[in-house]
């Protein structure tokens, strides 16, 4: 009965608390700057430590974009990504859909590198942010102000990992519901799409496309039936170790040249292919490939943003780990 009563006036406090203490420039808990007092430089070592990597290995720039994907959809943005199995554990790491990620080694040198000049202070989930905005930005394409204040998460289980990220398969109303779960529009989806305009996939996540789509020895006729050659060449049947370019040709550089493969129906994915099967993500999908991107890379760091919010710890919650593969 006593905690009944109490229940009104603890609502009414926190009313009172949000009402006068919600800071005008804070999205969710995050803000620009989080670190200004506390670590003034991290921002600036964070892009040294990245820099150095993809100057030596620009096709690590695809994988870390990914990973920043990969972590806030499970879980939220708190770092679940990075963690590694115990011998009780089977992480996100360790799940099929994760296998491909790489480049673990950029953010622990960069963790390594921000813990010397402020120790104990920035969280793995915020570097990760931070190093997926600067791979972006080395390699030619748009740089966004990333908000900073995550905290990293204690839980990482790779049976979350298949059940959160979407699979390649996906139709355009799943890849909708799968964004709409993490709070994430239509907009987002087909903007975010184009982070495939780098980097490379493996055989198996589009080869049933060119093999026995539905069981009748049969092709996906979404796809350019001229560039299933080209794709059969490249991938012979149970090939589960070849990489393949999302948009050939393309790796090293930030662009809207995905688009412009996908208007052309030669989108690696079903789920690409899945863009052009709903007239707003088709109208958007036709207005950047006709103009070389007029708007992508604005709306990209919008939708990188928005992304970088999911699920977030902020405040007290989850902590700050010494180290990105292992909680404290
Ligand atoms: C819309 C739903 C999405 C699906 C179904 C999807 C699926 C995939 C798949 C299957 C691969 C290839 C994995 C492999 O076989 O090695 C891949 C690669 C990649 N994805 Fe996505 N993805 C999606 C969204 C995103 C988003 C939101 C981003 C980031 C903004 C992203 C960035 C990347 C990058 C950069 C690669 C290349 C990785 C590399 O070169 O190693 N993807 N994606
Ligand atoms: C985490 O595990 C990977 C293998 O999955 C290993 O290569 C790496 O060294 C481990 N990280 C650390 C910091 O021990
Ligand atoms: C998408 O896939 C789901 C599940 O297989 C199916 O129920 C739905 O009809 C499909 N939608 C479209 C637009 O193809
Ligand atoms: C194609 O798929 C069907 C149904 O799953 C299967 O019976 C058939 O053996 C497959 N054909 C080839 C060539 O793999
Ligand atoms: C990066 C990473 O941890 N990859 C792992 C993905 O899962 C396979 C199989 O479980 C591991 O062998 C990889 O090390």
């Amino acid at each position: 009965m006593a905690t009944l009563k109490l229940i009104p006036v603890f609502l009414l406090l926190q009313l009172v608390i949000s009402v006068f203490f919600v800071d005008p420039i804070t999205a969710q808990g995050l803000k620009v700057g989080f670190y200004k007092k506390t670590c003034p430089s991290v921002e600036a070592i964070v892009k040294k430590t990245t820099a150095h990597f993809i100057s030596r290995a620009p096709t690590l720039a695809s994988p870390l974009l990914r990973m920043h994907f990969h972590d806030c959809f499970v879980r939220g943005c708190d770092g679940s990504v990075l963690l590694n199995s115990t011998a009780t554990n089977q992480a996100e790491k360790s799940a099929i859909p994760n296998q491909s990620l790489r480049g673990f080694q950029v953010v622990d040198a960069a963790k390594a590198a921000v813990e010397k000049a402020c120790p104990g202070v920035v969280s793995c989930a915020d570097i990760l942010a931070l190093v997926a905005r600067d791979v972006v930005s080395l390699i030619e394409g748009p740089r966004w102000e990333v908000p900073t204040g995550r905290r990293d998460g204690r839980v990482s289980l790779a049976s979350e990992a298949l059940t959160n990220l979407p699979p390649p398969f996906f139709n355009i109303t799943q890849l909708k519901a799968s964004f709409t779960r993490k709070g994430l529009s239509v907009k987002d989806l087909v903007v975010l799409s184009g982070g495939h305009t780098i980097g490379n996939s493996h055989c198996p996540s589009f080869t049933n496309r060119l093999y026995n789509f539905t069981g009748k020895g049969d092709t996906d006729t979404s796809l350019d039936s001229n560039y299933i050659p080209k794709l059969k060449s490249k991938c012979k049947p149970g090939d589960v170790t070849t990489i393949v370019e999302m948009v050939p040709g393309s790796f090293k550089t930030f662009d809207a040249d995905y688009y412009t493969l996908v208007a052309k129906r030669r989108g690696l994915f079903q789920s690409d292919a899945a863009l052009l099967t709903d007239s707003d993500t088709r109208a958007y999908v036709k207005l950047q490939a006709s103009t070389h991107g007029s708007t992508f890379f604005q709306d990209f760091g919008v939708s990188m943003v928005n992304m970088g919010n999911i699920g977030v710890l902020t405040g007290s919650a989850g902590e700050i780990r010494k180290h990105c593969a292992f909680v404290n």
